[in-house]
């Protein structure tokens, strides 16, 4: 089921989520409605509290060279911990919930986490490139941060700027 997606600045998109601890049928039926939200939006990364639940859920489907987006390339992160993060490197984000703005942010290059799968089986693994950027981007959400709380003095005044001139005329 395609779920409503929460746009900045709701309240909601602040709080922090908290772990799952069944991996039961209902796990199972919000993955697929993030998954179902994810693609209808053309979202490739998606957190569970964009859909308004408090869990520590996140699916990334990055998109291939080719431009299509495969769900062999799915991956359903539950539970992650940081083990390690290291160098730094620049890209420009946008995110669902901030529909419409994109703008450079410096992040860890690489990134090691440990999580949980739809069965709760543990996995261990380090991620490189978008990827690593994009479980970055997902983890913040599950600590109720957007990634425009990372952006410097200047350029959050100028977003602020905008997206109010943006609610005014409706858009
Ligand atoms: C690198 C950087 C950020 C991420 C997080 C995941 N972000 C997204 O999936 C963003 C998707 C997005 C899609 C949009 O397109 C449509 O809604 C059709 C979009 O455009 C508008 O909202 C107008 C904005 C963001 C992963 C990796
Ligand atoms: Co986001």
């Amino acid at each position: 089921m395609i779920r409503e997606i929460l746009v900045y600045p709701d309240k909601r998109l602040r709080e922090p989520s908290q772990d799952i601890t069944h991996f039961d049928a209902s796990l199972h039926a919000l993955l697929q409605d993030m998954y179902d939200t994810m693609i209808h939006k053309e979202g490739i990364g998606l957190a569970a509290i964009q859909i308004g639940v408090a869990s520590n859920v996140l699916l990334i489907n990055l998109v291939e060279e080719d431009g299509t987006q495969n769900k062999e390339n799915l991956y359903e992160i539950i539970n992650p911990v940081v083990l390690e993060k290291n160098g730094i490197t620049v890209y420009q984000e946008g995110c669902l919930s901030v529909p419409g703005y994109y703008e450079e942010v410096e992040r860890a290059e690489r990134i090691k986490i440990s999580y949980r799968d739809r069965d709760g089986k543990a996995h261990e693994k380090e991620f490189t490139d978008l990827m690593a950027i994009a479980i970055q981007h997902e983890m913040d959400h599950l600590s109720g941060r957007l990634f425009i709380e990372k952006l410097s003095y200047l350029k959050r005044k100028k977003f602020d700027k905008e997206w109010k001139k943006k609610q005014k005329v409706g858009k």
